[in-house]
């Protein structure tokens, strides 16, 4: 017997060591929130003291949380539910099947519940509607936010604390977002997700009180912290809420201290900014009027122009619905002033919706285009002569997505260049959308490699000009993407 346990511990041990090398991180905070949770009954780890905090959750995982969250896991334990999948661990078969029989999920197929990992998204939307939010499947439906886009309203609620690592989300991040949610309202008023569960019977008020720490992810917002250096890299740097760093906004060879943190509302976030130990709050509201939901994570210090002497503060905002802005500000001649707003995040690296900084004062980031359909071009902001960010009007602007294919579903008048010979393309014609010049010129490129292009009767229209006349393009084209 002990052979074959040593035997067992060098395989493990051989298992462990042959694992790739992950990313370093700490998670002793998430720790101690994972075994104040257990005790409340809300997490069960592989052992008391191990919780497995530093890898993907489960599809299975998550939905335990949820309806455990939901109150409803002795529920659904005693109800001795069958489901039709294959896939599931045995340990949660009676969540799942509580689960399917309550429409809170479905399976991947008929047969398969799917047990792979859920993203951060897929995780806080467990998260709000155990919060009594609603989910739909696009902006249009009467719902609270949209499934894949949980991050402004998550943020607003307060489960999103700024330690939550969203890119690589690991069941310590649902650890963190699980304790948060504890002190977070429920959506109709009633009190908060804790106070229901205390209600529910599933742990008690004493329990409660004397294990959950509602203050453990307030950032420290008085006091002096020491400034960082600053180190640029790609003309930014991105600084910590609530942390100070040390640069020369005025270029006039002294360094200031710059500070940004955020304090709680009932509504969200206010934006706070001292300089030299002075705060420019009033100043920063002044231009820029409100921020929606700003980033509770990082704000950031920038090299908009590398000849110019100055420096930047970037301000990110996940706008009402993950409508993701970076405003910048410039402190000069001891004043404070906004040069505006672009779309995107400087620290983002979801591919589109990132902003870089081209390092002569302009900078890249996405941009929504206004003919035709929804689509987005990857445009160029300089600072126009008002002193705010504008996009560079270009003449033509690419596709951000040039492989969307599409298919006349009428005869169209198709132009060689704009202005130049006109033809007419029969309907189920197939090609690509590779742009446009944002007015009335629509370029295609079909499967030969030739390019044509379709034109608009009126400036930002909607119509499509062909030899029946006006056609709206949603009649005239198939496989438009049309968002609200
Ligand atoms: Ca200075
Ligand atoms: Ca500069």
């Amino acid at each position: 017997m002990k052979k074959l346990l040593s035997l067992v511990l060098i395989l493990l041990l051989l298992v462990s060591l042959a694992l790739p090398v992950a990313a370093v991180r700490d998670t002793s905070f998430e720790a101690r929130l994972a075994a104040e949770l257990k005790q409340l009954g809300l997490f069960q780890g592989v052992s008391d003291t191990d919780f497995e905090l530093d890898r993907e959750p489960t599809r299975p995982e998550a939905l335990a949380m949820l309806v455990r969250a939901l109150g409803k896991e002795a529920e659904a334990k005693a109800a001795g539910l069958k489901h039709p999948f294959t896939d599931v661990p045995i340990w949660c078969n009676d969540i799942v099947a509580y689960a399917y029989a309550n429409k809170l999920t479905n399976g991947q197929t008929e047969t398969e519940f799917g047990v792979g990992a859920v993203t951060a998204a897929m995780y806080l939307t467990f998260m709000l509607r155990a919060l009594g939010y609603t989910s739909g499947n696009n902006a249009a439906e009467d719902a609270d936010f949209v499934w894949y886009s949980p991050f402004a309203l998550a943020q607003q609620v307060g489960i999103l604390p700024a330690r939550t690592e969203l890119t690589h989300f690991w069941r310590a991040d649902a650890v963190t977002v699980t304790y948060a949610a504890l002190n977070a309202e429920m959506k109709d008023g009633s009190g908060t997700l804790a106070q229901k569960l205390i209600a529910a019977g599933v742990f008690s008020a004493e329990v409660f009180e004397r294990v959950y720490r509602p203050d453990v992810f307030e950032t420290e917002v008085s006091g002096d912290p020491a400034p960082a250096a600053l180190q640029l890299e790609n003309g930014a740097m991105r600084v910590a809420v609530g942390d100070a760093i040390a640069a020369d906004l005025d270029g006039d060879g002294t360094a200031e201290t710059v500070r940004l943190w955020l304090d709680r509302t009932d509504y969200g976030y206010n934006v706070h900014l001292s300089i030299d130990g002075k705060e420019y709050t009033d100043a920063m509201y002044a231009d820029v009027g409100y921020f929606d939901c700003p980033d509770n994570s990082w704000w950031a210090i920038t090299d908009l122009d590398g000849a110019d002497g100055l420096l930047e503060i970037a301000v990110q905002d996940w706008g009402p619905s993950d409508d993701l802005t970076t405003g910048f500000f410039r402190f000069t001649g001891g004043k404070l002033r906004w040069l505006g707003s672009v779309e995107g995040f400087l620290f983002y690296d979801s591919g589109s919706g990132s902003v870089t900084l081209a390092g002569d004062g302009t900078v890249r980031s996405e941009m929504r285009l206004s003919v035709l359909q929804t689509w987005w071009t990857t445009a160029q902001y300089a600072i126009a002569p008002n002193g705010r960010f504008a996009p560079v009007a270009q003449d033509f602007y690419a596709a951000n997505n040039p492989d969307q294919q599409i298919t006349l579903l009428c005869p169209l008048y198709a132009w060689d260049a704009p202005d130049g010979a006109r033809q007419t393309l029969p309907a189920g014609t197939e090609a690509l959308l590779v742009g446009t010049d944002n007015v009335r010129w629509i370029k295609l490129q079909l499967a030969d490699g030739s390019a044509h292009w379709l034109h608009l009767t009126e400036d930002g229209g909607y119509a499509l000009e062909g030899p029946d006349g006006a056609v709206y393009s949603w009649e005239a084209l198939d496989g438009l993407l049309m968002a609200d």
